[in-house]
């Protein structure tokens, strides 16, 4: 009997059951194929991360005894699709059964569940042993609930892993969210984290993927390439994380710096979501840093929801909702992306920043996503479908089971609200709050009329009145209608001519 077992790039996970016994009978595929780099124009450095990891994954799985078959993108074998590799591989190896980690994309999910239903040979769909979850679970827990709210599933999944729990079951600190200590901008208080980033040289790699004709935008990094490719290197990661940066996770978790791309994040989401590293790891080690008296309650909390929060939860609310989640268009947007999304070249200091730093390194914090790209997008009517497509693939850790609920729920309230309670949309108060970017702009960022205003001031009002009728009755917004029904009619006409202007010329801001 001979067993082909496909692990996908995103499955390198070297702990999983499969790995626990070496078998000659058992061929381990890996493969680099088009399908998977042109599904969307990536960025350089999650098309070279992921190959370099891939290899990586492969030669350490053949260094401890297993056998593997590795397919380059260059290998004149390639068909460059899943299912091509698969029936010449098991035609090849006469294997007489077949098995593969369930794919957390749907896209790959529907393809592997046809491919299995027509082969000939019995095949079986083995779990990844990564997430707390299971995929319909979280729908499950919400089925007889109004509204889906994070936090009700977070406090749940504290409950049931007993994460920062006393033993008579009620939260550490006796409450469960922190998020209110979690908000202080960072002026340059000269304390970064000592980055324990890595820098590979895969130029030779790079040249690979270039002559076989993939295409990709943003910096390749190609010898100095910046992210853990095996799990040795994301434990590392992770070690310093814990060290240097989690104690002050917390205050820093929503501030913005020029200075200070990385401020106090983890840097572990392409670490996570590729499964070099386990979730429950990662929990672990943060509560033994508040335990041990390393990093406080705020800190360590706000961290932890991130990961048993967030994380899951946007999981369920991807398997529950697909495929239709990916038409969500509540608002109906229609404009096109400007074209500096692409090159980071616009005079609002805010988006160059943000948009310069995602392409230079594949990698934007949270609050730069949602704050400033995602709000940007929301309040100007963008196409969130073009939105969803750059940010799956713009950023190193972008997948489309955690991307999308991010993109089109949180950042686009495309879903109607399904997921977040109402927009994350913003004027330049709020990032002039949070970040040292307004100092310098060419924008001026407390006026809202006239050429040099600060376009996301009258957007943002724009957004409001333009979507009154799905919007107004939100409890949450009350104060924002308020706000606007206080407006004189000349203020209006202002905050709607501006708006008109800016959104007929977003390429040029
Ligand atoms: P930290 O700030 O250190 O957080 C720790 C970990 O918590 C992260 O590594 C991640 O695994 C998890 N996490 C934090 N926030 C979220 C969240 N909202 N959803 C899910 N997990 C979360 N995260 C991705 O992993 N892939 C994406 O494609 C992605 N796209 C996003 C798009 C938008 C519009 C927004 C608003 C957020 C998106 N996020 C995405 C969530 C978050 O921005 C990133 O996980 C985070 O910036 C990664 O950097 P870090 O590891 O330093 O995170
Ligand atoms: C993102 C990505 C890229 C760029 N290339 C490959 C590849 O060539 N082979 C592969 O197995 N996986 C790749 N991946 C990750 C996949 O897109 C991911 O494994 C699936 O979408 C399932 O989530
Ligand atoms: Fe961004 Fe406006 Fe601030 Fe300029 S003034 S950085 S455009 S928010």
């Amino acid at each position: 009997m001979t067993t082909l077992r496909l692990i996908l790039g995103d499955q390198l996970n070297p702990l999983h059951g499969w790995f626990s016994e070496t078998d000659a009978n058992v061929i381990y595929v890996l493969m680099e194929v088009r399908q998977e780099t042109d599904y969307v124009l990536h960025h350089a450095q999650k098309i070279l991360a992921i190959f370099a990891a891939m290899r990586d994954f492969a030669h350490r799985l053949r260094m401890a005894g297993h056998r593997v078959h590795y397919l380059g993108i260059d290998d004149p074998d390639n068909e460059q699709s899943l299912p091509a590799n698969l029936d010449w591989l098991i035609g090849h190896y006469q294997a007489n059964v077949f098995e593969w980690q369930a794919p957390d994309e749907w896209r790959v999910d529907q393809q592997m569940a046809k491919y299995a239903e027509q082969l000939d040979v019995p095949c079986q769909m083995t779990d990844t042993e990564h997430f707390y979850t299971r995929r319909k679970e979280a729908a499950e827990y919400f089925a007889d609930k109004k509204q889906w709210l994070m936090e009700n599933f977070y406090r749940r999944m504290r409950m049931k892993y007993r994460v920062l729990m006393n033993a008579d079951d009620s939260p550490c600190g006796g409450q469960w969210n922190f998020d209110h200590d979690n908000r202080k901008s960072w002026r340059g208080i000269p304390r970064q984290p000592c980055d324990p980033r890595i820098a590979h040289d895969h130029s030779a790699l790079w040249k690979t993927i270039i002559d076989a004709g993939v295409k990709s935008f943003g910096e390749p990094c190609e010898d100095r390439l910046p992210w853990p490719l095996n799990r040795e290197e994301a434990l590392a990661q992770l070690d310093s994380f814990i060290e240097f940066a989690l104690p002050d996770f917390g205050d820093y978790q929503d501030a913005m710096n020029t200075q200070a791309p990385r401020l106090f994040h983890s840097l572990l989401s392409f670490s996570l979501n590729v499964k070099m590293l386990n979730p429950r790891e990662v929990v672990a080690r943060a509560e033994r840093a508040y335990r041990d008296g390393h990093a406080s309650l705020p800190a360590v909390e706000g961290f932890i929801r991130q990961i048993i929060g967030w994380r899951e939860f946007m999981r369920g609310v991807y398997w529950a909702r697909m495929p239709e989640y990916r038409e969500s268009n509540g608002f109906g947007n229609v404009l096109k992306l400007p074209v500096w999304f692409w090159n980071g070249e616009t005079n609002m200091r805010c988006l160059k920043h943000s948009i310069g730093q995602s392409l230079e390194s594949a990698h934007a914090h949270h609050i730069q996503r949602l704050m400033v790209i995602g709000n940007f997008a929301l309040i100007a009517g963008i196409n969130p479908f073009e939105v969803h497509e750059w940010y799956l693939g713009v950023y190193v850790d972008a997948f489309e089971w955690v991307e999308m609920p991010n993109v089109l729920g949180m950042s686009q309230f495309a879903d109607g609200g399904g997921l977040a309670t109402k927009p994350y949309a913003s004027s330049a108060a709020y990032i002039d709050k949070m970040s040292d970017y307004c100092k310098e702009c060419h924008y001026d960022r407390k006026a809202r009329l006239g050429e040099t205003a600060c376009p996301f001031n009258a957007l943002y009002w724009d957004f409001f009145e333009r979507n009154a009728g799905r919007l107004k009755g939100n409890s949450r917004l009350v104060m924002v209608y308020k706000q606007l029904e206080r407006m004189d009619g000349d203020a209006k006409a202002g905050i709607d001519a501006r708006a008109r202007e800016l959104r007929g010329g977003l390429d040029e801001l």
